[in-house]
């Protein structure tokens, strides 16, 4: 690099809709959050524990140029409570029903990941 020469940092890509979420400082490359991310509506599949945030960053100096990647974990917090799809449910149970006769009630859901999306039943 010649010493006159400044680097400059830019986002080249970022994966999905989370652009509008990180900035670049262009001299320090440090990335920054422009707004909080609600990790449940980013990442919405069910099954994926995982929220990543892929970015390809370019570094330029001169006419030079450099490329690299970041991979960003976007980690869950317990910040959703576990609740039922519906506010009440009716049952019928005949006076003649034995005992140990069971019921279902709809499954519960926690929009939360791991541990943080457990759901637990108690009378
Ligand atoms: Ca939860
Ligand atoms: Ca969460």
């Amino acid at each position: 690099m010649a010493p006159n020469e400044t680097l400059a940092f830019t986002f080249l890509s970022i994966s999905g809709q989370f652009r509008k979420y990180f900035h670049i400082n262009e001299g320090t490359g440090i990335i920054s959050l422009t707004s909080s991310i609600d990790r449940e509506k980013v990442c919405t599949s069910a099954e994926t524990l995982d929220c990543f945030v892929k970015t390809s960053v370019a570094l330029r100096s001169g006419i030079s140029l450099q490329i690299f990647k970041v991979l960003q974990h976007i980690t869950d917090i317990n910040d959703h409570s576990p609740a039922f799809p519906v506010q009440s449910h009716h049952i019928e149970i005949s006076e003649s029903a034995d005992p140990g006769t069971s019921f279902t009630i709809p499954d519960a859901v926690d929009k939360d990941s791991g541990n943080n999306g457990l759901v637990g039943y108690k009378l």
